[in-house]
This record gives C-alpha cells, sequence and structure tokens, in this order.
C-alpha cells in the first residue's frame, strides 16, 4: 500500500468541509470521458458530484455518466447535471465515495447515512474504488467511532436483532439497536406523540440495525461478516472490506494522502 502526500496549500488550516472538498477534487481527477461512474452519498462524495457536474457543464468530460447510490444523491446529481443510469450488467470503471471510517488496511465503515445496500452493490460493481476522506475518518479499527450498520428486511426485524446480538453474547461493551427516526405525524394532522419514534427505512424498505462495539470490532472482520451475512433476515452490513481499491485522505495540514 503505497502512500503520496501532496503538497500542502499555500498557509492557513483548512475547514473540514474545505477538507472534504480537496480529497473529493483529487478523486474526481481519476475521471476520464466516456467513463461510467459509481456516485457515492454524504457529503465528501457531494463535493465530487459538483466538481464532475462543473467540468462536464465545461465539456471536459464527454460521455461520463453516473450510477447513483441513493436517492438523495439521484437527487442531487440530476441537480449538478450529471447523466444518469441504471446499474449496468458490465462492471463500471470506477466509483467515488465516502466512508465513516478507514482501518490502516483501508477496511470501511460506510453507510451510517442509510445506503450502504445499493453503495456495496456498486461500488463492488466497479474496476476500482476511490473513497474520499477527510483524516478524521482515519481508525485503528472498525467500529471505534460509531455504530456498524446493518440491513435487515422489515418482517421479523426485531427476531433478527436478537439474532444479531446473540452473534456477540456476552461481548463485553457490545449493543445493538433497530436504528429510529422521530414518528411522521398522524394522517390527520394532529400531533403525533412527540415521544414516539418508528424505524428508519432505507431507499430499499428495510430497516437499519446498528451494531456498537465499545472500543471497535476485535477479531476477525471476515468471519464476522460471514456470521452476520448467514443471518435469514440480514440483507447486508456496512464492514466494505477489502473494497477500496484507492484512500483519498484529505489532511488537517492541506496536505493530501494516496494510499492504495
Ligand atoms: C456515504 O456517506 C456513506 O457510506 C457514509 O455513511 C457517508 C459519509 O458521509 P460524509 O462524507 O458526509 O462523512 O459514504
Amino acid at each position: 500500500m503505497g502512500s503520496a502526500a501532496a503538497s500542502p496549500p499555500p498557509s492557513g488550516k483548512l475547514t473540514q468541509e474545505e477538507l472534504k472538498r480537496v480529497a473529493a477534487h483529487r478523486a474526481v481527477e481519476f475521471v476520464e470521458p466516456g467513463m461510467t461512474l459509481g456516485l457515492g452519498t454524504g457529503s465528501t462524495a457531494a463535493h465530487a458530484l459538483d466538481r464532475l457536474g462543473d467540468l462536464l457543464r465545461a465539456g471536459a468530460l464527454p460521455g461520463v455518466a453516473g450510477v447513483p447510490t441513493s436517492l438523495k444523491t439521484e437527487a442531487h446529481a440530476a441537480r449538478a447535471g450529471i447523466p444518469l443510469l441504471p446499474l449496468p450488467g458490465a462492471r463500471i470503471a470506477l466509483s467515488i465515495d465516502g466512508a465513516d471510517e478507514v482501518d490502516p488496511d483501508l477496511n470501511l465503515v460506510k453507510g451510517r447515512g442509510g445506503s450502504l445496500l445499493r453503495e456495496k452493490m456498486i461500488e463492488g460493481a466497479g474496476a476500482r474504488f476511490v473513497v474520499i476522506v477527510d483524516e478524521s475518518k482515519l481508525v485503528p479499527r472498525l467500529g471505534c467511532t460509531g455504530a456498524i450498520p446493518v440491513e435487515v428486511i422489515p418482517f421479523g426485524a426485531l427476531h433478527t436483532l436478537g439474532l444479531i446480538r446473540g452473534l456477540f453474547d456476552g461481548l463485553p461493551g457490545f449493543h445493538a439497536r433497530l436504528r429510529t427516526v422521530p414518528a411522521a405525524p398522524a394522517k390527520g394532522g394532529e400531533d403525533s406523540d412527540s415521544e414516539s419514534e418508528q424505524p428508519f427505512v432505507t431507499d430499499n424498505g428495510n430497516y437499519i440495525v446498528e451494531m456498537f462495539f465499545e472500543d471497535g470490532i476485535r477479531g476477525d472482520l471476515r468471519d464476522i461478516s460471514d456470521r452476520l451475512l448467514r443471518i435469514t433476515g440480514v440483507v447486508e452490513h456496512g464492514m466494505f472490506l477489502g473494497m477500496a481499491t484507492t484512500v483519498i485522505v484529505a489532511n488537517k495540514d492541506g496536505t493530501v494522502s494516496v494510499m492504495d
């Protein structure tokens, strides 16, 4: 895994948003005319979409089109003027997306935004998957900064949650819950009980179980992945193991590291 740092900016610290933009613009440099791209979700990927739209409008990338990883990305890409395609049968050239965490082996946590399934399908279909992050996403182990999301079908979701909990029975500091959002107002318009919650629903109509490991996951990630995916109600999880081909990190000092 190589690592090349670009020269720092003339002076001063960049904000986190500026760092995201630096990483995103560096990733767009990998795009060539005629490419079909996987278009990622989240605030870092949004900078890549905007940059792509600018270049397309300038006529710099003729023939480029994208496959959106979420309904939110689909709307953003349309606003940016990026032609959209369904996920083709053939491989796509390149996907560009953010991540929630990146470990030293370039394994990722993704999907805290709720889009893990389409992200994993599209980014797994690409010849190249470029991940764009600011330095805050680098972790020693997956699960250090928050949940590992697991997409589950709605039917029997609480049963599936119980089976997931059973995989880690007795593991100190582990807990799992169904992700919820505030309940929508009742149809009649009267205020719903402000305390009531309802399950978060993904673009695919599924639910999300959130797994929390105190101080991150310790153990064989592929074994944990296999055991999760063998649970019948589980559709997919947010550990992207060995999928990133390149990780672009915008460092706090303004330099950019490219790891692959
Ligand atoms: C997507 O966007 C998701 O996999 C991930 O949850 C999120 C990261 O968003 P941001 O770049 O805003 O931190 O990549």
